[in-house]
C-alpha cells in the first residue's frame, strides 16, 4: 500500500488580479505528479503582515495529498517553479509588469514531518505568528497540531480580527 502525505499550503497575493493568481496556483498544483488536490479553505481579505505599507492579501490554504515520492524540499522546489511561472502572467495593467512578485506559495506542514533545511522548513517557522494562515488551516483541519500545541491554541494567542472573510492582525 502507498504512503501519502497530507500537506497544507498557503497561497497570498495583493496583486490586483489576486483571485486569479490564487485560481492559477491552485491549477498549478494540482497539475503536480503524484500529488491530488484535497480541499481547498474560503480565501480570506487579510490586513498585510510584516510590512504595513502595500494593499490588503487574499490568503487561502489548500490541502494535497502527496504519494511518498515527495519530500519537503522537493515540494518546495516545485512550489519555486510554480511561482515563478505565475510571476510571468502578464498583468493588463502595465505598471504591474515588472512589479513584485505576485504570488506567494509557502508549504506549511508536510504530514508529521519536520525539515531544519533552511532552503524548506517544516512546519513553516511563521505559521504559528500568523491569523491568515493559521484561520483557513483551521477550516481545513481544526485538529492540526503544530509543534506539539493544537493550532487553535496557537490562534488563541494572536491577537486578530476576524470578521466574516476579513481578518486583521
Ligand atoms: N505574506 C507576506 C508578508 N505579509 N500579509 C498577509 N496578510 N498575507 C500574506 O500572505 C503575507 C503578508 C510574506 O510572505
Ligand atoms: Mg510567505
Ligand atoms: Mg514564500
Amino acid at each position: 500500500m502507498n504512503e501519502y502525505f497530507q500537506i497544507f499550503i498557503s497561497l497570498g497575493s495583493n496583486s490586483a488580479d489576486a483571485e486569479n493568481m490564487l485560481d492559477f496556483a491552485r491549477q498549478a498544483l494540482a497539475r503536480l505528479p503524484n500529488m491530488h488536490l484535497e480541499a481547498v479553505s474560503p480565501v480570506y481579505s487579510t490586513a498585510p503582515q510584516d510590512y504595513a505599507d502595500q494593499p490588503w492579501f487574499l490568503n487561502q490554504v489548500v490541502e494535497l495529498a502527496a504519494d511518498a515520492q515527495w519530500r519537503p524540499c522537493s515540494l518546495v522546489d516545485a512550489l519555486l517553479e510554480v511561482e515563478a511561472k505565475l510571476g510571468r502572467v502578464r498583468s493588463t495593467d502595465p505598471a504591474l509588469r515588472f512589479g513584485p512578485r505576485t504570488i506567494d506559495i509557502d508549504l506549511l506542514l508536510f504530514g508529521e514531518e519536520t525539515s531544519t533545511d533552511e532552503h524548506c522548513l517544516v512546519p513553516h517557522p511563521r505559521l504559528t505568528q500568523r491569523a491568515f494562515a493559521l484561520v483557513p488551516l483551521l477550516d481545513l483541519a481544526p485538529s492540526t497540531v503544530i509543534d506539539g500545541i493544537s493550532a487553535a491554541t496557537w490562534l488563541s494567542r494572536l491577537r486578530y480580527v476576524k470578521d466574516g472573510q476579513r481578518i486583521s492582525q
